[in-house]
């Protein structure tokens, strides 16, 4: 009747944008992503006291009307499946800032669709906890998976899983996460999703080249070519962001940190590292390079003033179950 779950953010190396069903959230095109060691969500569900609606706690705080509005939908599918009425407990806790474009939706569903399903007595494979992480949030599926992962999407007859494609040993990677400003990002992801996809001159070309882009990645990957990858995240970043500010009215969720991390990886690619820049929803970047570059990155990194703090993370984990401490 009740359970413990863990499970990290990731950062999409191509990146979903767009939806071709809003309500099963099925993407328009597919994605791949590295799921992150120091980014995490750990989420309690408890459905053993008896309570007349959903209580849900968001780093010891109730949670917001419009995210309470999105778990409460998830939990009713949770009830569906599992043939219960009872409510429940929701207590989450994340190691980074929320809802400012980290990724708090993809680790905090990813959590919750592993921790509501076992505390309701109907632990998941992993294939089906991704499709159900998924209702809640698209980005959710991945966190399943450690390591790389993959989204396919832009059919409405299949709902989609992620699949691993390489586990979290497979390539140490480093991404330093530079965080420019840890409040809440002020249009969501989805709402942005929509404006994009409704008001963009741009969005039919976005989705007509993304199943190129995920081919080319997945191989990259495979090859551990750091190269193509960073190259090719920085285009899927751009091309993203780039599309969100074609909307109308254009959207833009970046600071002058951002931009100075983003120059600042320029310069250092001018003086030989292997290192790249990628961006969600939000005003963070996240940096890619070689464990070896790291202190380096680090250093020149921290020293803009735009930049807040450091994440320094590895490639992370699967989605679990925690035993009781
Ligand atoms: C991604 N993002 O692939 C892209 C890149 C942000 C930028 O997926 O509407 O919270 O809940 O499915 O997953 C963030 O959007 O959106 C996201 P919904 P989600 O990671």
């Amino acid at each position: 009747m009740d359970a413990t779950a863990v499970a990290h953010a990731n950062i999409a190396l191509v990146k979903y944008w767009g939806k071709i069903d809003t309500a099963a959230n099925i993407p328009a095109v597919g994605s791949l992503s590295l799921t992150l060691s120091n980014l995490w969500t750990r989420t309690s569900v408890n459905f053993r006291r008896p309570l007349k609606e959903d209580r849900v706690f968001i780093n010891e705080h109730r949670a917001r009307p419009a995210v309470m509005k999105k778990v409460v939908h998830f939990l009713d599918e949770v009830r569906r499946r599992t043939e219960t009425d009872r409510y429940c407990e929701v207590r989450s806790i994340n190691s980074f800032p929320t809802a400012a474009g980290m990724a708090s939706s993809a680790s905090g569903f990813a959590a919750l669709a592993v921790a509501a399903m076992h505390a309701a007595g109907h632990p998941l494979t992993p294939t089906d906890a991704s499709a159900l992480a998924r209702l809640g949030s698209g980005s959710a599926a991945r966190s399943i998976f450690g390591g790389f992962a993959e989204l396919p999407g832009g059919d409405p007859a299949n709902a989609p899983a992620a699949i691993q494609i390489a586990d979290e040993h497979f390539w140490p990677l480093t991404v330093l996460v530079a965080i420019t400003d840890d409040t809440p990002k002020p249009v969501s992801s989805r709402t942005a999703m929509e404006m994009t996809k409704l008001h963009s001159p741009f969005y039919a070309a976005w989705v007509d080249t993304a199943g190129r882009d995920l081919e080319t990645m997945r191989a990259a990957v495979l090859r551990r070519d750091l190269e193509t990858v960073g190259a090719l995240a920085e285009h899927s970043a751009l091309k993203m962001h780039g599309l969100m500010m074609s909307a109308r009215p254009g959207l833009l969720y970046w600071n002058p940190g951002t931009v100075a991390v983003i120059q600042e990886v320029l310069n250092l690619r001018k003086e030989g590292l292997a290192v790249y820049f990628t961006i969600d929803a939000g005003p963070q970047v996240k940096v890619l390079c070689r464990r070896r570059d790291k202190a380096t990155v680090a250093d020149r990194l921290l020293a803009l003033s735009g930049v807040r703090s450091l994440m320094l993370c590895r490639p992370g984990p699967s989605a679990r179950v925690e035993e009781d401490v």
